[in-house]
């Protein structure tokens, strides 16, 4: 009688997944057990593989189906759930459940994006970031999709396909990916006069964000609330981040793309885990409707904003994002928002931006998650009772039981359940929406016509330092354009915006301003409003990260206090050394190291500290990483802070000490203090901006 086969007899791998400590057996996706997931079955030792193998032909066969088409835009994101807290109730400015008592709250998820490139691409390009938020209330669920920018490129849905192919990779070549700065772009946009607002924001630092935590996050369209009387009113959604508002440089921004594609998201992930949870609060701008029609743009018209300080922002909640989805594909890659979800009083206005988005989002679904069943995947499944008559259709997972698929019915004369009825305190269309005129038209309203005052608002409300920054992100994305007429047209739209704006652009690509395009409408002056500025406002420290570099020979006390420093500021620190295992610290002791200083360069970091005896700063002084450290955070106007023995370090790597340099241990806590600041009088003398 032949043996039974011990383990040592098997072939190799087989036995690996048998069970051992209890877990669930494997088994196909029709429940049979596996006994082995390391062979296929084959004629004989040797031989073919047989196409009887069902356990492995429904693995491939899965395996080979797994993707699904990507986001036609905002193709990389990255999402969480939380919850959002309504802090002052608004009954008489809405019915929509979730506003009406103080300190209920409701389920959310959100999800972060950036707009052009795909999937793969990096976290840190030059771009508009997408802010979509599902609430699941107990009336079903309400999407606010939007972006980290107030205003959009284009006034009117026709224009949206046009847009996007112009920015995304060209279409013979197939580049560049995730990136504005080239030639369909900019021609695109120098022919929409429309859009230069919008060119102002995104080449402001507000196209390269520090964080996802720390992004202001804006409904961009006018939206309207309808109270239980059903009055209505126009209101501009504001997401404001507990942390403030910061950005990163643009070299930081191209430095981390390529340290760390993954920047935005593992930091998202990263704070969540740490228990550190990403709050924002919620607030609405509430838009007199006379007053509105004062105004010298148009409420309606999605490339303008209604600034913060002709209508403050009044604050009526609060979102906080604790918990990371447990699979990415099936709640962040499958999440899908639309525009369309509104809940009883919420309602839409006639921005015919928005208009055409409340087609686009259903449609494009279909094609994306390949059924009109998506709102059955668990992500998007409203978590309150939801009963209608649709029926059937792919992957239907519901289960409906009777013959009631159909109203009017009278099934339940014959004791049958006759299904749902419509209730008369369901989603009514507000009645007194604003008058589009009479009969069916395709026209822009004059009211549409002026592109160019907010532009020019926005760009003199920013700083010194923020508009060099503007001018810098044109000059680079018009030095990657290869059509000169595209450039001079450009040029020719600056000069609408601002005159020292356009001859600073043109000094910059070494050409001659041509004459100003002729505007549709003769912009006006707007007062200059300090809201749509990120410098004007000095940001919290907390949820920044200090870099130190040690050595062998650190004083280890001076580590230590620099962590309390920073700790008593909310921020973190992480330790970077020559060596991961750690340094051998002056006192004999080790300190263990979180980052080796060739994975963790300065751009990681909102600020420095070199904690280094005047060998360890020698030893350093020899490695081109850790010279970089010292170079990139002083290049980046970054706080440094130093112990007497870095002195070798900072001389080699060209650094030259200024106000925003700490002496340590002493100024641990004035280095702390100035985490999420930075020197920018130093650019000037880096000439990494212009
Ligand atoms: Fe859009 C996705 C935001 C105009 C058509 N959009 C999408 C996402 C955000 C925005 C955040 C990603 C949602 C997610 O995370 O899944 N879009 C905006 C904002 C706009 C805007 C703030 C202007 C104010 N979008 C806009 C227009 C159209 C679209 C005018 C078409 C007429 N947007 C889409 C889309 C996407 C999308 C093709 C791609 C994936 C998706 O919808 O679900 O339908």
């Amino acid at each position: 009688m032949a043996k039974t086969p011990t383990k040592t007899d098997l072939p190799q791998g087989t036995g690996g997944e048998t069970q051992q400590r209890g877990e669930p057996a494997l088994t196909t996706n029709h429940g049979v057990p596996i006994s082995d997931n390391q062979n296929s079955l084959k004629s004989g030792e040797r031989g073919p593989t047989l196409l009887e193998d069902f356990v492995l032909r429904e693995k491939i066969f899965h395996f080979d189906h797994e993707r699904i088409p990507e986001r036609i835009v905002h193709a990389r994101g990255t999402g969480a759930h939380g919850y959002f807290e309504c802090t002052d109730p608004i009954p008489e400015l809405t019915s929509a459940s979730l506003f009406q008592e103080k300190g209920a709250t409701v389920p959310v998820f959100t999800r972060f994006s950036t707009v052009a490139g795909s999937k793969g691409s990096k976290d840190t390009p030059r771009d508009v970031r997408g802010f979509a938020v599902k609430f699941y209330t107990d009336e079903g669920n309400w999407d606010l999709v939007g972006n980290n920018i107030p205003v959009f490129f284009i006034q009117d849905a026709m224009k949206f396909p046009d847009l996007v192919h112009a920015v995304k990779p060209e279409a013979d070549r197939g580049f560049p990916q995730a990136a504005s700065a080239h030639d369909t772009f900019w021609d695109f946009v120098s022919l929409m006069p429309e859009s230069m607002h919008m060119i102002m924001w995104a080449m402001s630092d507000r196209g390269i964000p520090r964080s996802l935590r720390m992004m202001e996050g804006f409904g961009v369209h006018t939206f309207r609330l309808v109270n239980a009387d059903g009055k209505s009113t126009m209101v501009k959604f504001h997401w404001k981040p507990k942390l403030g508002v910061q950005s990163t440089t643009w070299d930081e921004a191209v430095k981390i793309s390529g340290v760390d594609p993954d920047y935005h998201r593992r930091d998202l992930f990263d704070s969540i885990q740490a228990g550190d949870y990403p709050e924002w609060e919620l607030g609405i701008q509430v838009i007199d409707e006379d007053w509105a029609d004062k105004q010298p743009y148009d409420v309606l018209d999605a490339t303008k904003l209604v600034p913060e300080e002709d209508v403050p922002v009044r604050i009526i909640g609060r979102m906080v994002l604790d918990r990371y989805p447990d699979n990415f594909f099936a709640e962040t890659e499958q999440a899908a928002f639309l525009p369309t979800n509104v809940v009883p009083g919420i309602d839409f206005t006639n921005d015919p931006l928005l208009q055409g988005r409340l087609f686009s989002y259903l449609d494009t679904q279909k094609s994306r998650l390949g059924t009109t069943n998506f709102h059955q995947i668990p992500i998007n499944a409203p978590k309150c009772p939801m009963h209608n008559f649709q029926r059937d259709g792919l992957m239907q997972t519901h289960v409906p039981k009777g013959r009631a698929n159909y109203e009017p019915n009278s099934l339940d004369e014959a004791g049958e359940d006759p299904g749902p009825r419509a209730s008369g305190s369901g989603f009514k269309t507000v009645q007194d929406a604003e008058n589009s005129g009479s009969g069916k038209r395709r026209v822009r309203a004059e009211t549409f016509a002026d592109h160019f005052s907010q532009a020019r608002q926005f760009y003199h409300s920013q700083t010194e330092v923020e508009q060099t920054h503007i001018v810098a992100a044109i000059v680079f994305e018009l030095s990657k354009v290869q059509l000169n007429h595209v450039r001079v047209r450009v040029l020719s739209q600056l000069r609408n915006i601002d005159e020292t704006l356009a001859q600073r652009v043109a000094d910059g690509l070494g050409l001659d301003l041509p004459d100003a395009a002729a505007p549709a409408k003769d912009p006006v002056e707007m007062k200059p409003s300090d809201a749509l500025s990120i410098l004007k406002h000095e940001a919290p420290n907390a949820g920044r990260m200090l870099g130190i570099l040690v050595a062998d020979g650190t004083d280890g006390s001076v580590v230590t206090a620099l962590r309390k420093a920073a700790e008593a500021q909310g921020a973190m620190v992480k330790i970077v050394g020559p060596k991961v295992g750690g340094v051998k610290l002056a006192d004999g002791d080790t300190l263990p190291a979180d980052e080796k200083v060739d994975g963790a360069p300065s751009v990681l970091f909102d600020a420095v500290a070199l904690v280094l005896s005047e060998d360890g700063a020698k030893q350093m002084a020899g490695e081109k990483a850790a010279v970089d450290f010292v170079s990139d955070a002083f290049a980046h106007c970054k706080a440094i802070g130093h112990t007497d023995g870095a002195a070798p370090l900072i001389k080699q790597a060209g650094a030259k000490p200024d106000s925003f340099f700490f002496e340590l241990p002493s100024g641990a806590d004035a280095l702390a203090g100035k985490l999420s600041a930075r020197n920018w009088e130093r650019e000037d003398k880096v000439k990494l901006a212009l």
